[in-house]
């Protein structure tokens, strides 16, 4: 056995990451720190002294014995898109970020496995592209796609828009490379599609969000890539339309729903409002809406005639008032934008408080209509704004402050306001964490949702992968 090192002390710390990934790879002057202390939505702030940027899952390694040996907690931190504050660190500035950026590299691609292994820092576009270039799908599709990265993806089983059919990041893993709590690497980064050896580790850290290890690396599954999609745009009368559509997509066809995808007015009115060029392709604005969109890897699959006869068959039955399909790309992309611009949309109406909760797909519209009134009973004037993954029971039960409200004033209650909403979720037996994870917001949900042996075996396998508690600290466990 190798003697254990001496402690580090933290000025110690930072000379010695520098001598690991040099200059380039280790930031402290607070403007370039900055970006990194604080997440997209600018609610939770924090303070660091510095962000290490490693180029390899050597030097990765090698700054997290360093910082184990310093007793310095690490916050990992891919493209900072967390909805739930999970790659912020605390206000203490004790953690140092922990940036897998530089860890960009497509390592292989295989059309006949059909897997991709790619770097943590590798955004899930570049990801899509390079699946793309070799004639093939990386079905995981989410709206921050373009800053996402792969290590942040999987850390938090991200879902998105095609989860109805391929599942989460979580089904589309097949190995992992991990910088364990003490800086050993542990290469899992196998690419079976059959393999019983064992517990399966790799499932430890997908969703893990940052507080077992460190990802560096996976290899993901691909599908061949779609020859025809037939994309469409819904006006519908109410989420139980939208649900009634989305069984007769099913019953058409279950093989061909990509993603199924459902807006509320509200949304869809602050996109057309904040979103420069974004128009509604219908003749009137509606009160709830639907995206489908349909895909086969077959170039004669005959999809748009299917997506037209259900379509029309759910007009006929006065469930669709309105569709627009897009004839072209450009339409598709269009009516895509309608629904990824969301985000934006609502952060630019002004402040909001987000539930990324999920029910089972058949309770989806009472749902909807139960925390509506239990947010409005809470405060008068509040504006829902559900949107999302209605086909897979993934709603985003969003409130949007009252208008002329003070921001502030309306944050302050951010947990009356999901309690509220979460009471509605556990009745129709829920999650109050769907796909953005529990990150620094949710933690203090956990005692009362995953109680008793569940909580009691989470902290043990924390307490065992990571016993001197450094990785991602205040994130996921009470
Ligand atoms: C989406 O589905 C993302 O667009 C973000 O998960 C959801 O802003 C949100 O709450
Ligand atoms: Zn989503």
């Amino acid at each position: 056995m190798p003697d254990s090192p001496s402690p580090l002390s933290p000025a110690a710390l930072l000379s010695a990451l520098r001598s690991v990934t040099g200059d380039r790879g280790l930031l402290t002057e607070p403007s370039d720190v900055d970006p990194y202390v604080e997440d997209w939505r600018r609610l939770y702030h924090g303070r660091t002294e510095a962000v290490v940027r490693p180029a390899s899952t050597d030097e990765a390694a090698r700054v997290i014995r360093l910082c184990a040996q310093a007793g310095v907690p690490v916050v990992p931190q891919g493209g900072n898109t967390s909805m739930v504050g999970g790659a912020t660190p605390d206000e203490t500035g004790r953690s140092i970020v922990l940036s897998l950026a530089r860890m960009a590299r497509v390592r292989a691609l295989d059309p006949v496995d059909l897997t991709l292994t790619v770097e943590a820092g590798v955004t899930l576009k570049a990801a899509q592209d390079a699946a793309a270039e070799a004639g093939c799908l990386l079905p995981l599709s989410i709206s921050s796609e373009g800053s996402a990265q792969i290590g942040g993806v999987l850390a938090t089983n991200a879902g998105g828009n095609n989860t109805v059919r391929y599942g989460n990041a979580r089904d589309l893993v097949l190995g992992l490379e991990v910088v364990l709590a003490d800086g050993q690497v542990w290469n899992g980064l196998r690419r079976l599609r059959k393999d019983n050896t064992g517990y399966c580790l790799r499932q430890l850290f997908v969703g893990s969000e940052g507080t077992l290890g460190v990802i560096t690396a996976a290899v993901l599954k691909l599908v061949p890539r779609p020859r025809e999609t037939a994309v469409a745009l819904c006006a519908v009368a109410s989420p139980e339309g939208a649900l009634e559509l989305f069984g007769r997509f099913q019953a058409h066809d279950p093989g061909a729903v990509q993603a199924f995808e459902y807006m509320s007015g509200v949304g869809m009115d602050f996109v057309l409002r904040h979103i420069p060029g974004a128009v509604l392709p219908l003749a009137h604005p509606a009160a709830h809406y639907v995206l489908i969109e349909l895909a086969s890897p077959r170039a004669d699959a005959g999809l748009r005639v299917a997506l037209e006869q259900v379509l029309e068959g759910a007009f006929g039955d006065g469930i669709v008032a309105d569709a627009a399909v897009a004839e072209s790309e450009a339409q598709r992309a269009a009516i895509w934008r309608l629904r990824e611009e969301h985000s934006e949309a609502q952060k630019r109406e002004g402040a909001s408080v987000k539930n990324d909760v999920s029910v089972p797909v058949s309770h989806v519209a009472a749902f909807i209509h139960r925390a509506t009134a239990a947010c409005e009973a809470l405060i008068p004037g509040i504006r829902p704004v559900p949107f999302g993954h209605i086909g897979d029971g993934n709603i985003h039960f969003n409130l949007e402050q009252p208008v002329g409200a003070d921001a502030d004033w309306f944050l302050a209650q951010d947990h009356a306001i999901m309690d509220a909403v979460n009471a509605v979720v556990r009745e129709f037996d829920g999650s109050f964490s769907a796909e953005h994870g529990v990150g620094r917001l949710k933690p203090y949900m956990m005692p009362d949702w995953r109680g008793g042996a569940e909580l009691d075996l989470m902290r043990r396998i924390k307490a065992a992968l990571d016993p001197g508690g450094i990785m991602n600290p205040g994130k996921v466990l009470p």
